[in-house]
Formats: structure tokens, C-alpha cells, sequence
């Protein structure tokens, strides 16, 4: 077979739209078909430099950016004029350039993830003309995946999907490398990779785990370095193209750059490894099920928990029927907390929409949780349904031998990039041979195959048998997890608790078969949690088994040291002190706990002692990296529901609502990034102060009339380009002129504190607690 060339992208279009005169505020989609020639002289620039496939530009065209303006237009227009610029070139490629739609998904903003299919839908069918599609600059997985569904539903295009990655190896809500890869790379893309964010120096090391993790062709395309204090970036074209070779050389396939680079980037890049046949790489891929921020490794036991299951208990069912979301998450969350490593989710009851429910109660768990799902449905529309709105890749629990289950589950396995439990019975039931068992077993991981699903995603299930009355049964089914793991090369699954039926002292029974299935080389049980005998068996029998990691896990749990900060008295909710409800961000255990204070409690105090430390353990929880953006800003919402009972209880009593004071927010004109304030605007909001938010894009006489009304000690001003500093600059010189005293704290990506400080901020808030420390600074509150 012939091997593969290197293939050269474009740099960015931003930059040279800059070099070209554009003008602060204007809008790079509209020059489309307010000056063509503009763009297509870039994208000549860049294909006389050597890119081979150019990025039209249309980064932002998408109906929420571009509101009021024909959106069809301007994306037909781009692609034409890099069709023109073309012009009878065979070797060059045009992408379809689809960006972030810039509203935040749920749970963090309100954007529904139907929404926003729709949304990149109307691009992909506008855009049907062009060679490839291009999603980029993704920070959100969910996001992502619904521009990739969209795509794939609406037209044959190949496409090529990228992330930005900070240096810390996370996106901007917490996605990491590993959950991107496992995550994606199923979906039926054509590439994926990295663009943004960071330069060539920062984005090796990530590059060499890519090309690692994944057997998919990799993409990079940096920045032109990190920024400079003047909003520049710090690698020189001989610097950028420098780095790039040396990511070239890992196996990278496409390669092009991003901000800050401009043609002469992209002529040095190609020179050096244009043509080039793509290095082969030493592929290990990874395999298991993951959750936007977590990926769990198969190579290891997992433990799931089995309680999200109406099986005879009554309160589960009132749930399912009252649609008491809450309900479902508290069990989640109870089995997370006692060492679940996944969860099994089954709403089977009559009478219930079981796709409907899937769904809701889906998003309702990963809103708070990262535990990756199990989706336990025998229902193809629920499972369908359950795959659409996970946040990651599930396994589907289960399909069998049957031919009409093979047919009607795999392809939806494949298709959403999930992972199989296939139990080893068909229509005639589960057989009594073992011979019979590894047959059909071989049948469904066959046919898995023609599917295109490999063995290291699927879980066979041999099935656990009730040992009273099968008295050989136990044995039979070990040994056959002992054949189909050595046959079959997949992992192996069971459900436990059904050994016992019918006979005294159940949970020695389950615990006893538990540990002897694992040594005969049990992948993933499904038990209950809650028992803290089949717990604590497990991680004896991993210590046991050697498995990483499994000492220190051991010692941690049963050696007498503390670990976590929040740990619950009880595993029932009722009993979470405020600073667990907080952290995990129930928003109704909050509200409860608060009304019960109020009674014995001063309100102030409550906020003081009470809501506010709270607030904080999640605040440096965040900052250590242990959690990520969804759950901060899932806990900072509960404390703001805690804080607004406090609110309705002045206000009934007659007294002024409580503030800690007035902040106004604003992102800079000419910007209309403005996710970051918006994250800040909540969390100053959960910390009790009133903030008023002027919106993107604001003129500079809006943010100084504000500030001056209002009277306020403190205006937030957020820029994310760096086009936009400049504005930064001149808001911050006309408050100053206004309003001498006034205080100005400023954020955004391309932000560094050198720079603040050289444009005349006050303090440079790296992220949205370093903001709320200043505020509280400024307004004397300690906490
Ligand atoms: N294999 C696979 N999936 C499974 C099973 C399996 N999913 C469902 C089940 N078995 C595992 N999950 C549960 C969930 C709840 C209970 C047991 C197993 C449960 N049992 C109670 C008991 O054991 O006493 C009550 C049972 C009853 O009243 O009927 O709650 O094997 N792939």
C-alpha cells in the first residue's frame, strides 16, 4: 500500500485579515461578500505558501453569531471565493470551517443540545459545496458532538475535528486528552487533533500522546507561540516551522497553524515537510468507557453500580413515574461515593417512556457527576435515544445472540462509538453447556466485527446462574469466562447479586462468587454498591491480583488517614452537610438545608459561615484540578438557590435584600467571546454580590455610564482576542478619567498579567475565583 503524505492546512485567517486593514469590530464572515477580494487574496496567499487543504472562512457564521444576516449567503459565498481562489488546482482541498457557536451547552449555559444540532445542521446543508468539514476550536465535548452528528446526518463530507487544549492538558470546561480520543475517534471522523490555544513548544508533548492513544490521523494546528504582553505571539515563521517538524516527525498527518500565523508560517512549514511521507507510529490504543472529563481504562476492574434499576423497589418506580429527576441523581451520586466506578442505568417499568427517560435522566447525571454510564435498555429507540444524549462513550448493556438483537444494536453501537455487553444467551435462552455459551459468544463478537466494533469494547456476559437451583451453575459460568476472555480477546462482564437467590447469608454467597469470578478473570461486575462487603472484597482481590495501583488504594481506604475534604456522614443525601450538598451541587438539599438554618440562624451569618465556605472548598478544589468547570459551576448554582431563600426571607420580613455589593461586567466592544464573563458573572453572583452585566460587545461609554450610575468600586471587563486589547485598553483610560477611585479587574485568554498591568488594570483575574478573591478583597468581606 502506498503510505501517506504529509498533508499542509492553512494558517490563521484572523491574523492576516488584520495585515490587511481589517478594522477592530468588524466581522471576518461578512467580508465574504462585503470585500471577497480580501479573502480570496489570503487564501491564495496560503496556497501559494503550500497549504493543501484551506479553511473557508466562516469560523463564526452560524445563526446565533451572525443573527440578522442572511446565513446561507455569506457560507455560500465563502466557500465560492476559496473555490476562486482555487481556481484549477487539483492537489487543493476546501474545508467547510465550523467553529464554537459561542453560547455555553447545557449544563454550564442554556444552549440544548437539540439546539444546537440544529444549529451546525443549517451550516453543514449551506455548506454542502466544500470538500471537507472542519469543526475546531471545540472546548466542549457535547458540542462537539453534536456538530459531528450533524454532520455525519446531513452530508457524506469527511471530517476533521479539533480541540483547544490548554497546557495543563484540559480544555476550557475540563475535556481531557484521553476522553476527547476515546470519546471522537469512533464517530466516524476522518482526522482529529488540536488547534489553538497554545503554540508548537506547548502542544508537543500533547501531540506525542495523541499519535499514541489513537490508530486515527492526527491533526495540529498552534498558534503562532504563546501571546506577547502586546497581544503578539512569541515564536517567530523559522521558530513556529521548527516546532512543527519535530511534531511532523511524531506522525502527524495534517499540520497548519492558528492564530497568529500568516503565510509566511505556512511557506517555512511546508519547505520542511511538505511531501513527506507520514512517520509510523507505535499505536497502544486505549479502550474503555468514558464521561467529557474521565476516561476509565478497561485494562483495569471496574465496579459498577447496579442501584439505577426499578427492580422490586417501590420508591425507584414512584420516581420514574413522578419524573423526580433529583431522586435519580442522589442514588448516582450515593454509588459514586461509596467507590463505583460506572454506573448502570436501567428505567424499564410499565407504563414509562424508557427513550424519553433515558434521556432526561442522562443529562440530569452528567450535569453533576463524571462517572461514565452503563445504558441498560433491550429497547433499540432507548438506547438510540440514551447514546444521542451521552456526554462520552457509554456501553450499551446488552444485546444477545439473537439475530434481530444483533441487527437492531450493533449498528447503534457503532454508529454512537459505545461500548457492548453481549450476554451469551439467544432465543432459545441461555444454554446449559458451556460449549453453547462460547458459541454464542463467538456469534455476537463475529458479528460485532462485521460491525466494525473490536473485541476490547466488547464485554461478554456468561451469565450468572441461581446456584440453588442450578447447583453446577457458578462453576459453569467461570469457566466459561475463562474460555471467551482466552478465545475471544474482549472482556467479560456479570451481574452478580443473582447467585444467591433462595438461600440464607446472600451477601457472603455474592461476595464468595464475586472474588472467585474475578480470578478466573472478571472484567466489570455489575453489584451493589452499598454493600460494603462486596466493596471491600474488591479491593482486597485487586490488592491480591496486583493490580495498579491496588495497594495504595487499599492502604488509602483502610489505613486510618482522612482523605477527602466532603466526606458525607451518611450516604443518604438528608444527612450531606451543607458543604457536601454545595460541592455536589444539589440545588434542593441546599434550599432544604438553608430553610432549616434560617430558623435557629441569623441570615448573614448563614451566608458567612455557612454558604460561603462552602463555596470556597469548591473553589480550591478547582483550582487543584480536582474538579472542572461543570461541577463548579453546578455548585456554585446550589449555593446561589441556598442564597436565594435567604433573599425571599428578607424580602418577606420587610428587609433589604442582602448584597455584598455592585459589580459591573462587561466584554470589551468589538468582542463578542464572552464566555469567560459570563462564568465569572455567576460565580460572583453565588458569592453574594449583585452584578450587572453589561453583555459582549459593549460600546465604551456604556461600561463608564454604568459604572458612574451605579456607583459601583468595581468593573470586570473581559476581551478574548487579541484584536480586542486595544478596546480594553481605552475602556479602562475612560473610567479612569471618569471615575478616579474606581477599581478594574480584567480576564480573558490572550490575557496575561504583564499585560493588564501595562494597560492600567487594578488585577488580572486568571480565572473566576481569583476574581472573586479580589472583589471580596475590595469590599472588605473575609471569609
Ligand atoms: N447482566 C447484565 N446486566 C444486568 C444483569 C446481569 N442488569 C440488571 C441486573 N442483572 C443487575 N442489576 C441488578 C439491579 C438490581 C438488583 C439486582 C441486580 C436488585 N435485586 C434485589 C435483590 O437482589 O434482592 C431485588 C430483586 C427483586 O426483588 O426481584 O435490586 O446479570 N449484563
Amino acid at each position: 500500500m502506498e503510505k501517506d503524505k504529509v498533508i499542509i492546512l492553512d494558517g490563521a485567517m484572523g491574523t492576516m485579515l488584520q495585515k490587511n486593514g481589517m478594522k477592530v469590530g468588524q466581522i471576518p464572515e461578512l467580508l465574504n461578500l462585503e470585500d471577497p477580494e480580501k479573502i480570496i487574496g489570503i487564501h491564495k496567499k496560503y496556497i501559494e505558501s503550500g497549504a493543501e487543504i484551506i479553511y473557508t472562512c466562516t469560523f463564526g457564521a452560524n445563526r446565533i453569531k451572525l443573527a440578522g444576516y442572511d446565513l446561507d449567503k455569506v457560507i455560500k459565498k465563502a466557500i465560492e471565493n476559496a473555490k476562486i481562489a482555487r481556481g484549477g488546482r487539483k492537489d487543493v482541498k476546501i474545508a467547510l470551517d465550523i467553529g464554537p457557536i459561542g453560547k455555553m451547552m447545557e449544563p454550564m449555559g442554556d444552549l440544548k443540545f437539540d439546539e444546537a444540532y440544529d444549529i451546525f445542521k443549517e451550516i453543514i446543508l449551506a455548506g454542502k459545496e466544500a470538500d471537507l468539514v472542519v469543526i475546531e476550536t471545540m472546548t466542549d465535548l457535547y458540542e462537539l458532538k453534536a456538530a459531528i452528528l450533524a454532520a455525519r446526518e446531513n452530508s457524506d463530507l469527511p471530517i476533521l475535528a479539533t480541540m483547544s487544549f490548554e497546557e495543563d492538558e484540559r480544555t476550557f470546561v475540563g475535556v481531557s486528552l484521553e476522553s476527547f480520543v476515546n470519546s471522537v475517534e469512533g464517530l466516524g471522523v476522518e482526522a482529529l487533533g488540536l488547534n489553538c490555544s497554545v503554540g508548537p513548544v506547548q502542544m508537543y508533548e500533547m501531540a506525542k500522546k495523541l499519535v499514541k492513544m489513537t490508530d486515527k490521523d492526527i491533526i495540529i494546528k498552534p498558534n503562532a507561540g504563546m501571546p506577547n504582553m502586546d497581544g503578539s505571539y512569541d515564536l517567530t515563521n523559522e521558530e513556529f516551522a521548527e516546532n512543527m517538524t519535530a511534531i511532523a516527525e511524531l506522525g502527524v498527518k495534517y499540520l497548519g497553524g492558528c492564530c497568529g500565523t500568516d503565510d509566511s508560517y505556512i511557506k517555512l512549514l511546508a519547505d520542511s515537510v511538505k511531501g513527506n511521507e507520514v512517520n509510523e507510529r507505535e499505536v497502544e490504543k486505549i479502550y474503555g468507557p468514558s464521561s467529557a472529563s474521565k476516561f476509565i481504562s478497561n485494562e483495569n476492574f471496574l465496579m459498577a453500580g447496579e442501584r439505577l434499576n426499578p427492580t422490586g423497589k417501590k420508591k425507584y418506580q414512584e420516581a420514574l413515574e413522578k419524573e423526580d429527576i433529583a431522586y435519580f441523581v442522589s442514588k448516582a451520586i450515593e454509588q459514586v461515593d461509596a467507590g463505583a466506578d460506572i454506573l448502570d442505568l436501567n428505567v424499564g417499568h410499565p407504563g414509562i417512556d424508557e427513550a424519553r427517560m433515558q434521556e432526561k435522566i442522562i443529562k440530569g447525571i452528567q450535569a453533576v457527576i463524571d462517572t461514565p454510564l452503563i445504558i441498560d435498555s433491550s429497547k433499540g429507540e432507548a438506547i438510540e435515544a440514551a447514546l444521542r444524549a451521552y456526554n462520552g462513550k457509554a456501553i450499551v448493556n446488552s444485546v444477545n445472540g439473537e439475530d434481530e438483537k444483533l441487527e437492531e444494536i450493533l449498528p447503534l453501537v457503532k454508529k454512537y462509538n459505545a461500548q457492548v455487553i453481549g450476554l451469551a444467551l439467544d432465543e432459545n435462552g441461555i444454554p446449559d453447556s458451556i460449549e453453547d455459551r462460547v458459541k454464542i459468544a463467538r456469534k455476537i463478537v463475529k458479528r460485532a466485527g462485521d460491525y466494525g466494533i473490536e473485541p476490547r469494547d466488547i464485554y461478554i456476559d456468561c451469565l450468572t446462574l441461581t446456584v440453588s437451583s442450578n447447583p453446577e451453575g457458578a462453576m459453569d459460568t467461570l469457566k466459561a469466562i475463562e474460555i471467551v476472555k482466552e478465545e475471544l480477546g474482549v472482556r467479560t462482564a456479570l451481574g452478580v447479586s443473582n447467585i444467591s437467590f433462595g438461600l440464607p447469608n446472600r451477601e457472603l454467597i455474592n461476595q464468595s462468587f464475586l472474588i472467585m469470578a474475578m480470578y478466573a478473570g472478571l472484567d466489570l461486575a455489575i453489584i451493589n454498591p452499598n454493600s460494603k462487603t462486596m466493596v471491600d472484597s474488591i479491593k482486597a482481590a485487586k490488592l491480591l491480583k496486583n493490580v495498579d495501583g491496588a495497594t495504595d488504594e487499599f492502604i488509602g481506604a483502610f489505613s486510618d488517614k482522612k482523605v477527602s475534604v466532603s466526606e458525607p456522614k451518611s450516604d443518604k443525601k438528608e444527612d450531606y452537610d451543607i458543604n457536601t450538598a454545595v460541592f455536589k451541587g444539589l440545588d434542593s438539599v441546599v434550599r432544604d438545608k438553608v430553610t432549616e438554618m434560617l430558623k435557629e440562624k441569623n441570615e448573614l451569618d448563614i451566608i458567612n459561615e455557612d454558604l460561603i465556605p462552602a463555596l470556597d472548598i469548591v473553589g480550591d478544589n478547582y483550582e487543584r484540578g480536582d474538579i472542572f468547570l461543570p461541577q463548579l459551576i453546578k455548585a456554585s448554582n446550589a449555593a446561589q438557590a441556598g442564597f436565594s431563600v435567604i433573599q425571599n426571607f428578607i424580602k418577606q420580613g420587610g428587609g433589604d435584600p442582602v448584597s455584598k455589593g455592585d459589580i459591573v461586567m462587561a466584554t470589551v466592544k468589538g468582542d463578542v467571546h464572552d464566555i469567560g464573563k459570563n462564568i465569572v458573572s455567576v460565580i460572583l453572583e453565588n458569592y453574594g454580590y449583585n452584578v450587572i452585566d453589561l453583555g459582549k460587545d459593549v460600546p465604551i461609554e456604556t461600561v463608564v455610564a454604568t459604572a458612574k450610575e451605579r456607583n459601583v468600586k468595581l468593573v470586570g471587563l473581559s476581551a478574548l482576542m487579541t484584536t480586542t486589547l486595544e478596546n480594553m485598553k481605552l475602556t479602562i483610560e475612560a473610567l479612569r478619567e471618569e471615575m478616579p477611585d474606581v477599581k478594574i479587574m480584567v480576564g480573558g485568554a490572550v490575557l496575561t498579567e504583564e499585560y493588564s498591568k501595562k494597560i492600567g488594570a487594578d488585577f488580572y483575574g486568571k480565572d473566576a475565583k481569583a476574581s472573586v478573591d479580589y472583589a471580596n478583597e475590595l469590599f472588605g468581606v473575609n471569609n
